[in-house]
């Protein structure tokens, strides 16, 4: 792997204040690996109450973000707002965002570089849904995804790239390591001769689509799968430490 090992859990639109409180306090007794990086990122509303109770051993992350400044977008929740309210990541280009609300490549690219230039740190996602894998579309679509990002950030920093194949997510369907570590190497190899051998190297790729307890070690093992994004087994805080924990 590449750098330092990064798990997230994304609580997606789960949880209320009483179950919120109790996943934090049971994250607050867990152990975790120092050496790795964790960050959960709460719905919206529920940020403040997480970062007056959680351990600052875990960031906060939100799970998206307005494209630009604040201001008249009903609805909206800007990257200066997530800062205000302890955030230092946030989730970009989820596949529910993409495929079930609709947003684009280039409308997530410009999310990126605006979160990014007011000091959030970016989780990126990409990932191809079951019929462009059966078409044998999957590097193909990664790329593009790759692409739009490439095309609106200057730096890789902050980013770290979430492959999240579609049919993987919230079906109990994970990837195997082969077909993760497959993906994995291409993107890279797509960083290494599109941005740098450097960005290449240092740019974490996690991934994500029903990883759990059971199956984290195996796909850990993996030389280019640098952590995990966790979304149903984020809400158990024994089960997300044990993904933590499953570091190599
Ligand atoms: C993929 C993942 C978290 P789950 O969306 O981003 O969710 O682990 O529930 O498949």
């Amino acid at each position: 792997g590449t750098g330092k090992f990064f798990v997230g859990g994304n609580w997606k639109c789960n949880g209320m204040k009483d179950s919120i409180s109790k996943l934090v306090a049971d994250l607050n007794d867990a152990k975790m690996e120092n050496d790795v990086d964790v960050a959960v990122a709460p719905p919206f509303i529920y940020i403040d109450q997480v970062n007056n109770s959680l351990t600052d051993r875990i960031d906060i992350s939100a799970q998206n973000c307005w494209v630009g400044k604040g201001g008249a977008f009903t609805g909206e929740i800007s990257a200066e707002q997530l800062i205000d309210m302890g955030c230092k990541w946030v989730i970009l280009g989820h596949s529910e965002r993409r495929h079930i609300i609709g947003e684009d490549d280039q409308f997530i690219g410009k999310k990126a570089a605006y979160a990014l230039s007011q000091n959030l740190k970016v989780i990126a996602c990409i990932g191809e849904k079951l019929e462009e894998r059966e078409a044998g579309k999957t590097f193909e679509v990664c790329f593009q995804q790759m692409q739009a990002f490439a095309d609106s950030i200057t730096s890789w920093e902050n980013v770290v790239i979430a492959y999240e194949p579609v049919w993987a997510i919230g079906t109990g369907k994970v990837a195997t390591p082969e077909q993760a570590q497959e993906v994995h190497v291409a993107v890279r190899d797509w960083l290494k001769k599109n941005i740098s051998a450097e960005v290449a190297s240092s740019t974490r790729i996690i991934y994500g689509g029903s990883v759990n307890g059971s199956n984290c070690s195996e796909l850990a093992k993996q030389e280019d799968i640098d952590g995990f994004l966790v979304g149903g087994a984020s809400l158990k805080g024994p089960e997300f430490a044990t993904i933590v924990n499953s570091v190599t």
